[in-house]
């Protein structure tokens, strides 16, 4: 019997909330290739053009709402009855917004791997506060955001859950970003199922036991039930 749930979810998983995916087509995101702000170098080079940018896509998030894919992994986090650890790679705050619509069960857990866009963090003493409105590009607060070259969030809680997993879900990811684009090989290694649930094909899709292809609003409700 399936106990132990691991599911990693990616941009595709909010794109028809309306927050557009990065590596669509051209790769741009505001005028912008993540990999040019979403760097320590590039917040370091020019503050305010990387300030902007996150405060452009924190104000974005009032006009957004959980799709039918958030929904459906909250309805299953309503009924699981074993460990589900979700973790995301999205800023957005689409994930928590669904759970706090339908409540979890007690073993459910969402860590936000890459950092969440309504917190803030001060750059001298580290600490983390909540945060609604744009930050300036002159004071000592940073997005709390990991960027290229700095250490995802929590990653011992997460290797421990992908060390006892039996089923991986993998949705809207590219595979493009590690170590999360790892996690499939550690969930075999651990001997789980592993599923990816994608748009299309993404790059380690030969890497999954199975494919299930289709916009996540459809695919996650359909495979969740
Ligand atoms: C749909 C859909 C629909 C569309 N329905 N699907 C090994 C090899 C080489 C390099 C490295 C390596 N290990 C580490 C590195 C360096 C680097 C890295 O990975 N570089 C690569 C470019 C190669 N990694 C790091 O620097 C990371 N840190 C690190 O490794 O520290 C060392 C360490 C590791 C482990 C333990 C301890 C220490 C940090 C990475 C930080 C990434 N940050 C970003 C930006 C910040 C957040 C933000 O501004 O929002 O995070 S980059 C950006 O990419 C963002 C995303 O979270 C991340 C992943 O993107 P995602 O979500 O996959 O989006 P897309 O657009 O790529 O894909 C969307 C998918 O959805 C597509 O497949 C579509 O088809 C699909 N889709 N519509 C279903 N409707």
């Amino acid at each position: 019997m399936t106990r132990n749930l691991v599911v990693l979810t990616g941009a595709g998983i909010s794109a028809e909330s309306g927050v557009p995916t990065f590596r669509a087509n051209d790769g741009l995101w505001m005028g912008h290739r993540v990999e040019d702000v979403a760097t320590p170098e590039a917040f370091a080079r020019d503050a305010a053009l990387v300030q902007d940018f996150y405060n452009r896509r924190r104000r974005q998030l009032a006009e957004v709402e959980p799709n039918a894919a958030h929904l459906a992994l909250a309805e299953l986090a309503a009924r699981w009855e074993g460990s589900f650890l979700l973790v995301t790679q999205n800023v957005d705050d689409l994930h928590d917004r669904a759970h706090a619509q339908i409540p979890p069960a007690p073993g459910f857990e969402l860590i936000h791997m890459h950092g969440e866009l309504l917190k803030a963090r001060c750059v001298r003493t580290g600490r983390v506060e909540t945060c609604a409105s744009d930050l300036a590009p002159e004071g000592t607060l940073r997005p709390h955001i990991v960027w290229f070259g700095e250490t995802p969030l929590q990653m011992e809680r997460i290797e421990a859950a992908l060390e006892g997993c039996d089923l991986f879900l993998s949705i809207g990811t590219s595979g493009a970003v590690y170590p999360a684009a790892g996690f499939v090989r550690q969930a075999r290694r651990a001997g789980a199922r592993t599923v990816e649930i994608n748009l299309e094909p993404s790059a380690g899709a030969s890497l999954f036991d199975e494919g299930v292809y289709g916009p996540a609003s459809r695919a996650v409700p359909d495979f969740v039930g």
